[in-house]
Order: C-alpha cells, then sequence, then structure tokens
C-alpha cells in the first residue's frame, strides 16, 4: 500500500511546476534529533514542559536552566548527520524547503541557503535578547553558558523563536507567498501543532493546493485537510533522491 502512494506522491510532484516542502522535527528524527510531541521515548516534550524552555516567560523566570536545556541540544546537533531524508530533499536544490526545524541538517546536506525558509529560527546562533542586533555563530561542540551581549549588556539567547514570540516578518510572509503560489505542498515530519506555521498547511489547501503528508503517525493536518495524499511512512524511507 505504502509503495502505491508513495508512487501517486512521486508522479504528483513530476507534474508539479511550484513544488515547496514544509517539514518539522520527524524529518530530522532519523538523525538522532528529538521531536517535541511524538511518541518515541526521546522526544522532547514528554521529558520537558515546553512553555518553560521555549518561551519568552520561561527564559525570564530561569534563564540558566532554559541555556543548560539549548545546550544540551546543541552537543546532541553537534554528533547528528543528516539523513536520507535530507539527502534527498538537497537532490532537488530548486524547491523551497519552509521549515519549523532550527537545526542546520539541511544546510549540511546541501540544501542551498537561499533555499531554506527557518520559520522559527536558528540554533547554531545566539542573538542578543534585547534585539540590539548583536548575533552570534556558536560552537555546538561547546556551547557558551548564559553570557551578556558585548554590545548592550543584556542577555544572549539562542536565535529561535519562541513561544509567544511573532516569527520573522520577512520570512514568514515569504513562507505564505511561496505556498500560495506553489502547486504542490510536501508536507513532512510535522504534528502540525504549532501556529502560525501550521496554518500553511491550510493556506495551500484553501488555495486549491495538491498537499501531500509523509509521517509515521496521524498529524492535525491529516484532520484539516480534504485533498491530500497521506504517506505512513518515515521521511528516510518515503523520500528518495
Ligand atoms: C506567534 C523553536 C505571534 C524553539 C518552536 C494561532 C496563531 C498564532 C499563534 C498561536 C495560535 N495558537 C496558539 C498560538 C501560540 C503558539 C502556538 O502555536 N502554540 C501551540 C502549542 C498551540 N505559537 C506561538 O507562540 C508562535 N508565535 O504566534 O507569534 C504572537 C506574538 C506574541 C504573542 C502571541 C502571539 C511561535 C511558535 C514557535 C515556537 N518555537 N521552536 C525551539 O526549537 O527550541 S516550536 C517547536 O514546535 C519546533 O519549532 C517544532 O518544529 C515545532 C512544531 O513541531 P513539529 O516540528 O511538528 O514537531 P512535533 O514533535 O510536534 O511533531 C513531529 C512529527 O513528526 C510527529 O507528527 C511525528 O509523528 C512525526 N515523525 C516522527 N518521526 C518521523 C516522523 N515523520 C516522518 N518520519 C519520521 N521518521
Ligand atoms: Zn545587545
Amino acid at each position: 500500500m505504502q509503495d502505491a502512494l508513495i508512487k501517486e506522491a512521486r508522479e504528483t510532484l513530476l507534474k508539479a511546476e511550484r513544488v515547496v516542502v514544509f517539514s518539522g522535527a520527524g524529518l530530522s528524527a532519523e538523525s538522532g534529533i528529538s521531536t517535541f510531541r511524538g511518541t518515541e521515548e526521546n522526544a522532547l516534550w514528554s521529558r520537558y514542559d515546553p512553555m518553560k524552555l521555549a518561551s519568552l516567560a520561561g527564559f525570564a523566570a530561569d534563564p540558566a536552566t532554559v541555556i543548560d536545556w539549548y545546550s544540551w541540544r546543541r552537543q546532541t546537533l553537534a554528533s547528528a548527520e543528516p539523513n536520507r531524508a535530507h539527502l534527498a530533499l538537497a537532490a532537488h536544490p530548486a524547491i523551497l524547503q519552509i521549515t519549523q526545524n532550527v537545526d542546520d541538517l539541511l544546510e549540511r546536506a546541501g540544501v542551498p541557503v537561499s533555499q531554506i525558509l527557518h520559520l522559527h529560527g536558528s540554533i547554531i546562533k545566539d542573538r542578543c535578547h534585547a534585539n540590539c542586533g548583536e548575533e552570534e555563530s556558536i560552537s555546538l561542540k561547546e556551547p557558551p553558558a548564559l553570557r551578556r551581549c558585548n554590545k548592550c549588556g543584556a542577555l544572549m539567547r539562542p536565535a529561535v523563536v519562541w513561544f509567544g514570540e511573532s516569527l520573522p516578518a520577512g520570512i514568514w510572509q515569504e513562507a505564505e507567498r511561496a505556498c500560495r503560489q506553489s502547486d504542490c505542498l510536501l508536507v513532512v515530519g510535522t504534528s502540525a501543532s504549532v501556529y502560525p506555521a501550521a496554518g500553511l498547511i491550510d493556506l495551500a489547501q484553501s488555495a486549491g493546493r495538491k498537499v501531500i503528508i509523509v509521517n509515521t503517525e496521524m498529524s492535525e493536518a491529516d484532520i484539516r485537510a480534504q485533498h491530500e495524499l497521506i504517506i505512513a511512512g518515515s521521511c528516510r524511507n518515503c523520500l528518495r533522491a
């Protein structure tokens, strides 16, 4: 059954002229990066409270613990490699990658940086929490401890988008425009539970675009979307160059 669905998806993708990929944590799961809400035992949220560690309020309440949590995630990423799904996506450099992921595995797989929209920012950089403009790449192997901005003295924090923070305006507008203008949205490895990012699926649907969903489990996207192809399988097995 899965092979037939993959064959149908492949035909749809080959016929499409403007494919856009929308990815989530499931894309990096087979590289050993914990997902947020998946059922596997190492899902991040099953052990931590996201509202405490990936939110403005959490950082204000306990910045040291938040930075320790990111240091652990950064060191995990340091020893991770892109998996076959990243490499399959990189084999099509003209396709725009809209990702909720904050890792750099798409870049490391060879996707041109200009073709990747990180809706939720990047864990491989720190930025000033007071938005003074200071931003620094960090070592994933030896991530920095809690520290202050050299420019203005406010705290530095990972350059990610926390709950309660707005998405980078330009990136969000570009993602919306790309989904509107696409003729096929390939949705891989996301629970479609975080907004406004998950709204991109509805946007593509309401514009009558074909939506192909690759996920190992049912997701909120399945429940909402009508004309779509759902492939219940892992990214690494379903996406082939
Ligand atoms: C904002 C960065 C305006 C940090 C993350 C409606 C509209 C607007 C906002 C909201 C709204 N409703 C609620 C909100 C608020 C909130 C929100 O969405 N809350 C949720 C919990 C309901 N949204 C926000 O706060 C956003 N900001 O709206 O700004 C604003 C401004 C001021 C005040 C108010 C509003 C900001 C959201 C961004 C949060 N940052 N990450 C970090 O990473 O540390 S979110 C985090 O979740 C990651 O980015 C992650 O990618 C993302 C989404 O999760 P998924 O990627 O889908 O991962 P998940 O684990 O959930 O699912 C993995 C899937 O993969 C599963 O389905 C699994 O089955 C599948 N899978 C696993 N293995 C595989 C696989 N599939 C295939 N193959 C495999 N091998
Ligand atoms: Zn500063």
